[in-house]
């Protein structure tokens, strides 16, 4: 997996920027702008010659499908001067597999085994695996939804004994309608503060992860998805499917 980071989008008069899948023969791309996902790409690139070493190419692309084709007036510069694509950092890593990190049941196809759901007001049957709509892989995923009640769930793994390291957990979401709040988040410790990534409407399957946190040697991690919805709700919900644990 290659993910692909760039801004711009928010810089008002600063030209939007574009990206191209033709330079890098990853199996599949994340393409993130101003941090936000724009768009998974899954390619069947596994012929042998993709599978060997390869490089990046980063270039400046102005214009493109997703944010329009500016007018040369529009990005016209004075004689002289100079636009420059400025490059924080390049981010490359092999994907963590949740079987090889020891997640349990990352895909609900066994249910909720390995899972558990808190609710602080007893609305924890919002919590449930299904098969709705299909899942990400397999056929099940976990839903919060209720017909139209209230409710608020945390539900949640929990991995201890872990290598000192920096870890993230990442997911697939499906979110559509209203709620107070929907997060995909991951606490050091059972009291710790989450470290949180606030979900976005999403009608068909996207990766989210969550923030990098750090953990010491027998560390712990706690992980999953807390929502909570209003009353009315019933045509809010929110499907999460192949959870992974990844240490970077
Ligand atoms: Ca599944």
């Amino acid at each position: 997996m290659l993910d692909v980071f760039a801004c711009g989008r928010s810089g008002g008069s600063h030209p939007q920027l574009a990206f191209s899948s033709h330079y890098a023969y990853a199996n599949s791309i994340v393409f993130r702008l101003d941090k936000d996902f724009v768009s998974t790409a899954t390619f069947g690139h596994n012929e042998t010659e993709f599978q060997q070493p390869h490089h990046l190419i980063l270039n400046l692309a102005i214009g493109g499908n997703w944010c329009g084709h500016p007018s040369p007036d529009a990005i016209d510069l004075p004689w002289g001067a100079k636009k420059t694509m400025e490059v924080e950092s390049v981010c490359w890593y092999q994907p963590g597999g949740a079987q090889s990190l020891g997640l349990t049941n990352a895909g609900f196809e066994q249910g909720l085994t390995g899972w558990d759901t808190w609710s602080p007001n007893g609305t924890g049957s919002a919590a449930i695996s299904e098969t709705y709509n299909g899942g990400h892989s397999g056929s099940f995923h976990l839903t919060h939804w209720t017909s139209g009640s209230p409710f608020e769930a945390w539900t949640y793994q929990t991995k201890s004994g872990l290598q000192a390291g920096t870890y993230k957990l990442r997911a697939w979401f499906r979110k559509g309608g209203t709620f107070d709040f929907a997060r995909f988040q991951v606490k050091t410790c059972g009291s710790c503060a989450a470290s949180v990534s606030d979900l976005g409407t999403y009608s068909g399957y996207t990766l989210v992860e969550t923030p990098a946190v750090t953990v010491p040697a027998n560390g712990y991690l706690e992980f999953g998805l807390h929502s909570k919805a209003p009353t009315h709700n019933g045509s809010s919900f929110i499907h999460m499917d192949d959870v992974e644990r990844v240490r970077l």
